[in-house]
């Protein structure tokens, strides 16, 4: 069984986790899985947005805690970060393209702050984020304590990492963390429609409204301003702001190319 399934579809690279009876728990092989996804998401003209989604009833608990000899004499957490979960998180946030998650279910651990890392989060009513680190007497890692704080504040962040109570998609949708929790039967339906609503969208566009909204956390003021008139200099000179412009004044829908 392929641990991270990969399909193309109307613009959208469908990316599934896919050890549901581990609750598609990290191991190597999904960690290389999803390391050929990005590069294909990368290089590809043809992908305007990812779906990120999880088999089975789990979205994905988080690193596997089974496959590691914890008899070793010595135990290196770090290296597995530097080599998988750094690499990943960076890759995601500065790919110039979309990235939506469909929390299926539970989303815990490194699991729950991969969901965090994607641009637009969606849950299913049903599902739950644990920041479950602190249990197994560890940190929050993938991103946690960047994210975290910014999205909820230190408050909840700080409360949620010392804890690992277990958040419910409403609370995370209350709290900002994610941008919709659904019903559970809905869930694939409005996600893909989202990633598709996308794909169609003016893709050059959408990178960089990611740069903006990412640069903005460790930006001032007047940095951001300077970035943004960049930016929309760059944009300005792109077909789909003619295209969108056009389409507005011919009262017709625009059709972009993502150029
Ligand atoms: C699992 C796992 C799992 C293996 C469920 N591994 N099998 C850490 C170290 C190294 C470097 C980098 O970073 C990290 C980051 C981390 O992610 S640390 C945090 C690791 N994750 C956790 O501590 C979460 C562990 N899992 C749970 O607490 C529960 O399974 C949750 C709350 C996620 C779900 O609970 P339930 O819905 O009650 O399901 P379950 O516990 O019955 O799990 C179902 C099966 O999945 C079960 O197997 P079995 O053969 O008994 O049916 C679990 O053993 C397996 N599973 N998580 N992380």
């Amino acid at each position: 069984m392929e641990p991270v399934l990969v399909s193309l579809e109307a613009g959208v690279l469908c990316v599934t986790l896919n050890r549901p009876e581990k609750l598609n728990a990290f191991n190597p092989a999904v960690h290389q899985g999803l390391a050929a996804a990005m590069t294909r998401a990368e290089t590809d003209g043809a992908i305007r947005c990812l779906l990120v989604s999880g088999a089975g009833r789990g979205f994905c608990a988080g690193q596997d805690l089974s496959e590691r000899d914890m008899k070793a004499a010595s135990i290196d957490l770090g290296a597995g970060l530097e080599t998988w979960y750094n690499p990943l998180v960076k890759r995601m946030r500065a790919l110039p393209k979309p990235i939506v998650c469909a929390v299926n279910g539970v989303a815990a651990g490194a699991g729950a702050n991969f969901a965090l890392a994607c641009d637009i989060v969606l849950a299913a009513r049903s599902a739950s984020f644990i920041q479950a680190f602190v249990k197994i007497g560890l940190v929050p890692d993938c991103g946690g304590s960047y994210f975290l704080p910014r999205l909820a504040g230190t408050q909840r962040a700080m409360a949620l990492a010392m804890t690992g109570e277990r958040l419910s998609a409403e609370d995370a949708e209350r709290w900002g963390l994610i941008w919709k929790c659904v019903d559970d039967a809905q869930l694939g339906k409005e996600a893909e429609k989202l990633a598709r609503q996308l794909a169609s969208g003016p893709t050059r566009s959408l990178g960089l409204i990611k740069q903006a909204m990412y640069s903005s956390a460790h930006n001032d003021l007047s940095t951001q301003l300077d970035l943004e008139r960049d930016l929309q200099r760059e944009i300005g000179k792109g077909e789909d702001y003619r295209e969108g412009v056009a389409a507005f004044l011919e009262k017709r829908k625009p059709e972009f190319k993502g150029r």
